[in-house]
C-alpha cells in the first residue's frame, strides 16, 4: 500500500530535507503536540507512541510536574557553570545517590557523554587502583553493542553503519560475544582489564534480552577478576524493564551505573554516572567536566523525573503490563510475526516475511492506523511506549497491531 502524505506534512519534511543533514530516515509523520502515551501531527491526527523516544520519555510526553519544574526553574536559574556552586546542585546529588544507593554521581548531558566518562573513570581506576601500566588498560565490550556516537565509542562498534569510515580508531576495546559467559571469561584472564561495559539489555541489536543468570555470573566473573562492571542502563534503567534498573532482575549492583534518556523524562539531556568513592574520587578537578552538567535546571528536572517513577510506581506497571502485551501479541498467532521478545515495556517483534521492506510498510501501516513505531535492523519494531499507558489502551494498540498485520498479505 502506498502511504499518501499530505503537502502539509510534505512540506515539512522537504524543508528538513533541504537543510537538514540526512543522517536519518524518519517515518513520515511531523508531530507537534505529545501528552501522556499520545502525540499529535500537523494535521491534528493522534497516535499513540510506541517508541517513546527511544525510552526518554518513560513518563509519557510532557509530564505536567516535570514541565512544572522545568519552567520554574527556567525562570529562576539556568546555568552557574562549574566554576561556582549552585543551590540544587548537592540536593540533586544527594537524592540520586541515596535512590541508587551509591557514593557519589557525576552527571553529564547526552548518554554517550556518560558513557564517555564511565571508561574514563573505569580506565583512570585501572591505573590507581589496579596498578595497571600506563596506557595499557583495556575495556571489554560485547558485539552489537549501542553505547552511543563519539569517536571513541563507535572505535568499539560492531555495526558497520555505526563504526566504518570514521577511523583511526581509539584501541583498549576487546569484543566478546553477547551472553556469552566463557567468552567472557577468557577475555577477563588479562590482567590489564579495568572493565566491562554491557547493556543488560541489547536495546539497538534489536532488544535482545541474555539468558537468566547471564548478568548475574557475569557480574562475579568480574569481581573475582578485579573488574569494574559497567552498567549501560541508559535504555534498560528507569523502570522500563519492570524494575527500577535492568540490573535489578538479577540482584546486580553494577559497580558503575550508567543513566540517561528518561533521567529528564525527555525534556532536556541530563545523564549521570553513579559510583562509590575509590572509583569516583580518581577524578580531581580539572581532570573532567562539562560546561553544561549538572546545571540548575537539570537537577531540578531530573528530581522530578525520577520522582513520578516512584509516585506512580511506573516499574511495577511496566512489569505488569509488558506481560500482557507480550502475551497478547503472541495471541494472534500471526504468522507474519516470528517473535515476541523484551522485558516490562521494553519490547520488539520479529517480522517474518520474504519482503525485506515488510517491517518498513507495516509500520507506515501501523501509522495510518494510528500507532507510531520505527523498524531497527531490517526486520525487528521496538514496542516500547510510555509507561503511564493503561490497559485499556494496549487493548486498542493491540487491536491496531491486528488490524495492520493485513498490509503484509499483499507482497508475498
Ligand atoms: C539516536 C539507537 C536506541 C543507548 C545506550 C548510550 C546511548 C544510547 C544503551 C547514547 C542511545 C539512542 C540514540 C538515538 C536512538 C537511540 C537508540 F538506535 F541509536 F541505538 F534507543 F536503541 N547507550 N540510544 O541506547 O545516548 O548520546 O544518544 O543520548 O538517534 O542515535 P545519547
Amino acid at each position: 500500500m502506498q502511504t499518501v502524505i499530505n503537502s502539509l506534512t510534505q512540506q515539512y519534511i522537504d524543508r528538513e530535507d533541504r537543510y537538514n543533514a540526512h543522517n536519518y530516515h524518519p517515518l513520515p509523520v511531523v508531530l507537534q503536540k505529545g501528552e501522556g502515551v499520545y502525540v499529535w501531527d500537523v494535521d491534528g491526527k493522534r497516535y499513540f507512541d510506541f517508541l517513546s523516544g527511544y525510552s526518554a520519555l518513560n513518563q509519557g510526553h510532557c509530564h505536567p510536574k516535570i514541565v512544572e519544574a522545568m519552567i520554574e526553574q527556567a525562570s529562576m536559574l539556568t546555568l552557574t557553570s562549574r566554576a561556582f556552586h549552585n543551590n540544587l546542585m548537592g540536593e540533586f546529588a544527594e537524592y540520586i545517590t541515596r535512590l541508587f544507593c551509591y557514593d557519589k554521581v557525576l552527571p553529564m548531558n547526552a548518554g554517550a557523554e556518560a558513557v564517555e566518562t564511565a571508561l574514563k573513570l573505569a580506565r583512570r581506576w585501572g591505573y590507581v587502583k589496579k596498578g595497571i601500566p600506563d596506557a595499557q588498560a583495556k575495556v571489554i565490550v560485547c558485539s552489537e553493542n549501542f553505547h552511543g556516537r563519539t569517536i571513541n565509542i563507535i572505535s568499539f562498534s560492531t555495526d558497520p553503519d555505526s563504526h566504518d569510515g570514521f577511523g583511526p580508531y581509539t584501541p583498549g576495546y576487546v569484543v566478546v560475544p553477547f551472553n556469552d559467559i566463557p567468552a567472557l571469561g577468557e577475555a577477563l584472564r588479562d590482567p590489564n582489564v579495568c572493565g566491562f561495559l554491557l547493556e543488560p539489555i541489547q536495546g539497538e541489536a534489536g532488544v535482545v534480552v541474555p539468558d537468566e543468570g547471564y548478568l548475574s555470573t557475569a557480574f562475579e566473573m568480574c569481581k573475582a577478576a578485579n573488574v569494574l562492571f559497567i552498567a549501560d542502563e541508559i535504555q534498560t534503567g528507569l523502570a522500563r524493564t519492570g524494575r527500577m534498573l535492568a540490573c535489578d532482575h538479577e540482584q546486580v549492583k553494577p559497580d558503575m551505573l550508567i543513566l540517561g534518556k528518561a533521567l529528564s523524562g525527555g525534556v532536556f539531556p541530563v545523564s549521570a554516572v553513579l559510583c562509590n568513592d575509590d572509583i569516583m574520587l580518581n577524578i580531581k578537578p580539572g581532570e573532567h567536566g562539562s560546561n553544561l552538567w549538572g546545571n540548575p535546571m537539570a537537577c531540578k528536572v531530573s528530581m522530578a523525573a525520577l520522582q513520578v517513577l516512584i509516585d506512580e510506581n511506573l516499574a511495577e506497571k511496566a512489569d505488569e503490563l509488558g506481560n500482557y502485551l507480550r502475551d497478547e501479541i503472541r495471541a494472534l498467532n500471526s504468522p507474519f510475526i516470528s517473535l515476541v521478545r523484551g522485558k516490562g515495556l521494553l519490547n520488539a517483534i520479529v517480522i517474518n516475511h520474504p519482503d525485506a521492506n515488510a517491517a518498513w510498510r507495516y509500520c507506515l501501516e501501523l501509522k495510518e492506523n494510528g500507532l507510531l513505531a520505527k523498524p531497527t535492523h531490517g526486520d525487528k519494531i521496538r514496542f516500547a511506549p510510555p509507561l503511564v499507558i493503561t490497559k485499556d489502551q494496549i487493548d486498542t494498540c493491540v487491536q491496531i497491531i491486528k488490524r495492520s498485520l493485513k498490509v503484509l498479505e499483499s507482497g508475498i
